[in-house]
C-alpha cells in the first residue's frame, strides 16, 4: 500500500507548489491505493521546505535525470551506462533475507514484504562523495519496522547489506580487473539503522525502482553519501561487529565507514563544501548531515567527525 504519513520528512501537502499539480496526484494514489505502481509522469514540478533552519527551495530532480545518471559499478562505471545495460535486468522474483542476530530469520518473497510493510513516500536530499547532488520522492518502507518485524536481539549492534551477485546480468561482476570487489557490501550501526529517516526504497516518483536505481529494493540514508545506500539487496544480516563496508575496505582513507555528509571534512582529493545539483549549472553549499542535523546529530553526541569520517 502507498500512503502518505504524518512524518517530520514528509513535506506538508501546503508546501509543495503548484498545489493543483499536488491534489492531482493526490487523486492517482488514492485510485492506485493497493499497488506500488502508479501510472503516469512525474506530477511534482518544484517545491519548497520551510522547517530548516538552512531553509532553501527544494527542487524535485527530474524523473530523467534520476534514471539516466547513475552509480551503479555492477553494470559499468560509465554513469551514463547502467540505464541502458539494465534493460534486461529481472528485480522479480526476488527473496531478502533476513539473517544472523534476530529473533526469527525470515526470507521474505519482496511482493510478500510489501503486502506486510505499508510504503510511504520520502522526499529526501541525497549527496554522492563525489559532489553531486538531487532531491528524490523515493518510496519505501523503513528499515526499523523490518527489523522491529524480524525482532533484535542483545547483539543486534550493526547491520550488514549484500547486493546480488550474479554475473549474468551485473556484467562488470564477471570481469576480474578494475573496478571494486563484489558483491557490494555496506553497513549501518543499529542505532542508524533504527533512526526513522532510514529507508529500503522500492521505487520513486510513485513507481516501481528501475533496475539501474537498485530494483527491486535498495537503502537510502539520505545523511550519508551516496555509496552508503546499496542497491538490489539480496540479504541483510544484524552482527554483533562493525560490519563490512566496499567502499571504506577499498580505500580507507578516502571513504570513512560512516560517510556522515560533512562539508567541514574534505576528501583527500576534494572538497566537499559544496555540491552540484543534477540539472543544475551552479553550485550550492553542502549542508551538515545533508540537512538533516536536527533528527541524527544526537547520534554521534561526542563522537570526532574529524577522525570517524
Ligand atoms: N550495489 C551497488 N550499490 C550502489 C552503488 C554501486 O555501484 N553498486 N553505487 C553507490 C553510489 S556511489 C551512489 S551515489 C548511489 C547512486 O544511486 P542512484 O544511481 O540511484 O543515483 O548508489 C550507491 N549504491
Ligand atoms: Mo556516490
Amino acid at each position: 500500500m502507498l500512503t502518505r504519513q504524518n512524518y517530520p520528512n514528509l513535506i506538508p501537502s501546503n508546501q509543495i507548489t503548484p498545489e493543483g499539480v499536488y491534489k492531482e496526484r493526490r487523486e492517482l494514489m488514492k485510485l492506485a491505493a493497493s499497488a506500488v505502481v502508479l501510472a503516469g509522469t512525474p506530477l511534482f514540478s518544484a517545491l519548497s521546505y520551510e522547517r530548516e533552519k538552512e531553509s532553501r527551495s527544494l527542487e524535485l530532480t527530474s524523473y530523467d535525470q534520476i534514471t539516466t545518471y547513475n552509480n551503479f559499478y555492477e553494470f559499468s562505471t560509465d554513469k551514463e551506462a547502467p540505464s541502458k545495460l539494465a534493460k534486461h535486468f529481472k528485480p522479480r522474483a526476488w527473496t531478502l533475507r533476513i539473517e544472523g542476530e534476530v529473533q526469527k530469520k525470515v526470507t521474505f518473497d519482496i511482493d510478500q514484504l510489501l503486502k506486510l510493510i505499508p510504503s510511504e513516500e520520502r522526499i529526501y536530499r541525497f549527496r554522492c562523495v563525489e559532489g553531486w547532488s538531487m532531491v528524490v520522492p523515493w518510496v519505501g518502507i523503513p528499515l526499523a519496522s523490518v527489523l522491529k518485524y524480524v525482532g533484535l536481539t542483545s547483539k543486534s549492534k550493526y547491520v550488514e547489506f549484500e547486493t546480488l551477485f550474479d554475473p549474468k546480468q551485473f556484467p562488470a561482476q564477471g570481469q576480474s580487473f578494475g573496478s571494486i570487489a563484489f558483491p557490494y557490501r555496506e553497513g549501518l550501526r543499529i542505532d542508524e539503522a533504527m533512526n526513522p529517516l532510514t529507508l529500503l526504497a522500492v521505487g520513486l516518483y510513485g513507481k516501481e525502482l528501475l533496475p539501474q536505481n537498485g530494483a527491486p529494493i535498495r537503502l537510502v540514508v539520505p545523511w550519508k553519501y551516496g555509496f552508503k545506500s546499496i542497491k538490489s539487496i539480496v540479504s541483510i544480516t544484524l552482527k554483533e561487529k562493525q560490519t563490512r563496508s566496499t567502499w571504506n575496505e577499498m580505500a580507507p582513507k578516502e571513504y570513512g565507514f560512516f560517510a556522515n555528509v560533512n562539508p567541514t571534512v574534505d576528501h583527500p582529493r576534494w572538497s566537499q563544501a559544496r555540491e552540484r545539483p543534477l540539472g543544475h549549472f551552479f553550485k550550492q553549499d553542502t549542508l551538515m548531515f545533508n540537512g538533516y542535523g536536527k533528527e541524527v546529530a544526537s547520534l554521534y553526541k561526542g563522537v570526532d567527525l574529524k577522525k570517524f569520517y
